[in-house]
């Protein structure tokens, strides 16, 4: 006996894209729910990104789980529910959110990936990949984002990491895995809310052109790849300052015994507290620039497949 290949349900809008040949992003809802942003940031981030991906000619394509159902594109009325409190799914938790009905589940970048390659949407923007955390060689603690990135077909863009986790390893276990590491206009890897984390790339590729159309022999291999972008140099954060907010976050998150999933958000909320806001604009500047830059490619990826 076989089972069909699960699919996610589209929007008007992406059904007609697909069928038209016209280039289309996804997004991540955990960085605009909740999860991810204070209100009413995330508002303005939601409409930041989804408006620099029109102006460029792409639609743009939110996952999310709503009333139990995968969603890929979401009607306008609807992206107001991706503001709220939220369940956090990761791909292994698709199923679960799906079969128990969670009213609003907001996918995260596994997730996001798969539903996403589901569909047949090959670019997917975010702000910071999840990776290693600092002090997994104890814990074990390693976002499925990485394996995520490696198994589905879709090109990831982000400003690196963020950087509160151990770059250096989730940069080796992201060429363990096999996925290819792009800077586009860097030459190190973006530490999120920081330009760079000091940390060498393998490659840099600035021709818009030549990028998409690495990214179209990479999905002929079956995988996928992570262009990163660093975050906007007005908006950047000083790396020192950076690292005593992330120091304190992540002594908070220790004294309170967060572990697992709920680690992220709350060391999220704690550097946006701490840092009056400069976080916050940090992260909003780098997430529009990072759909800006998934738009380009997908505008250039789309004719090429
Ligand atoms: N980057 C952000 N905000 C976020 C996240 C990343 O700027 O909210 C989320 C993404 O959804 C990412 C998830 O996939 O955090 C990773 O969580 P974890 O470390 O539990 O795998
Ligand atoms: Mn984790």
């Amino acid at each position: 006996m076989t089972t069909a290949a699960f699919s996610p349900t589209l929007s008007p809008e992406v059904s007609k894209a697909l069928a038209n040949r016209q280039p289309i992003v996804a997004l991540e809802s955990t960085i605009f729910s909740n999860l991810g942003l204070p209100t009413p940031a995330n508002r303005e981030a939601l409409e930041r990104c989804l408006r620099v991906i029109r102006e460029l000619g792409a639609v743009p394509a939110v996952t999310a789980v709503l009333d139990g159902v995968a969603r890929i594109g979401l009607r306008d009325d609807e992206h107001e529910r991706i503001l709220g409190a939220a369940r956090k799914v990761a791909e292994r938790d698709l199923a679960v959110a799906i079969g128990e009905g969670w009213n609003f589940g907001a996918t995260t970048v596994s997730a996001s990936l798969a539903l996403a390659a589901a569909a047949g949407v090959r670019v997917f923007a975010t702000g910071g990949i999840g990776g290693v955390h600092r002090g997994a060689e104890l814990h074990g603690d390693v976002s499925a984002d990485l394996s995520a990135l490696a198994r589905h077909p879709v090109v990831t863009v982000s400003a690196g990491a963020k950087s509160f986790l151990d770059l250096p390893r989730t940069l080796e276990m992201l060429e363990t895995l096999g996925v290819p590491v792009i800077g586009h206009r860097c030459d190190e890897f973006p530490a999120f809310t920081v330009i760079s984390s000091g940390l060498k790339l393998t490659h840099r590729i600035d021709d818009l052109d030549v990028l998409a159309r690495v990214a179209a022999v990479r999905r002929q291999f079956g995988g996928g790849m992570l262009v990163c972008t660093p975050v906007p140099a007005a908006q950047a954060i000083d790396a020192a300052k950076m690292n005593d907010a992330i120091n304190r976050a992540l002594r908070t998150a220790d004294s309170r015994g967060v572990t697992g999933a709920a680690v992220t958000p709350m060391v999220l909320a704690e550097i946006a507290a701490d840092t009056s806001g400069e976080a916050v604009r940090a992260n909003l500047a780098l997430a529009e620039n990072n759909a800006r830059l998934a738009a380009d490619i997908a505008v250039r990826l789309t004719p090429l497949s």
